[in-house]
């Protein structure tokens, strides 16, 4: 059954321009792009996209930089989404990624990671909603 999640294309694959070639991954891969934007957030939106993370050490560290620069939320969809996905990123840390996912081919750090990609159902309805209304998902 087809199933929709959220990711983001993080500020440093946008400074370093790879947007286009992150999509092309996600296309080949068999995703539909369901919505894209472009947009640029302020440190409180990301505190709040990220509020299960308030408490980690990194959560400053983290907001600032999903604040410094423009963004492209998007909805996925396909099936197996959420997990397949997660698959197609790699692991948090670019450095443990496996050869040929979107981390390993264009994350700098753990934190400037290139990419986010939703970990669950309720997580990936939550942050559809906080970047997109209804009308947008077509
Ligand atoms: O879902 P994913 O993005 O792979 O990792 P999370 O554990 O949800 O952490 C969210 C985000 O926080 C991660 O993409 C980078 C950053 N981060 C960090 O800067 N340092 C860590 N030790 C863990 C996560
Ligand atoms: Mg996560």
């Amino acid at each position: 059954m087809s199933q929709r999640t959220f990711s983001i294309i993080k500020p440093d694959a946008v400074r370093k321009g790879h947007t286009g070639a992150i999509l092309a991954e996600i296309e080949k891969a068999g995703f539909k792009i369901v919505a894209i934007k472009k947009v640029s957030i302020s440190k409180t939106q990301a505190e709040g996209f990220y509020h299960v993370h308030s408490a980690r050490p990194f959560f400053g560290s983290l907001t600032e930089f999903m604040s410094s620069g423009p963004i492209f939320p998007m909805v996925l969809e396909k099936e197996n989404a959420i997990a397949d996905l997660r698959k197609l990123m790699g692991a948090t840390n670019p450095a443990n990624a496996e050869e040929g996912t979107i981390r390993k081919k264009f994350a700098g750090s753990i934190e400037e990671n290139a990419i986010h990609g939703s970990d669950a159902e309720d997580t990936a309805n939550f942050e559809i909603g906080y970047f997109f209304a209804g009308y947008e998902l077509v």
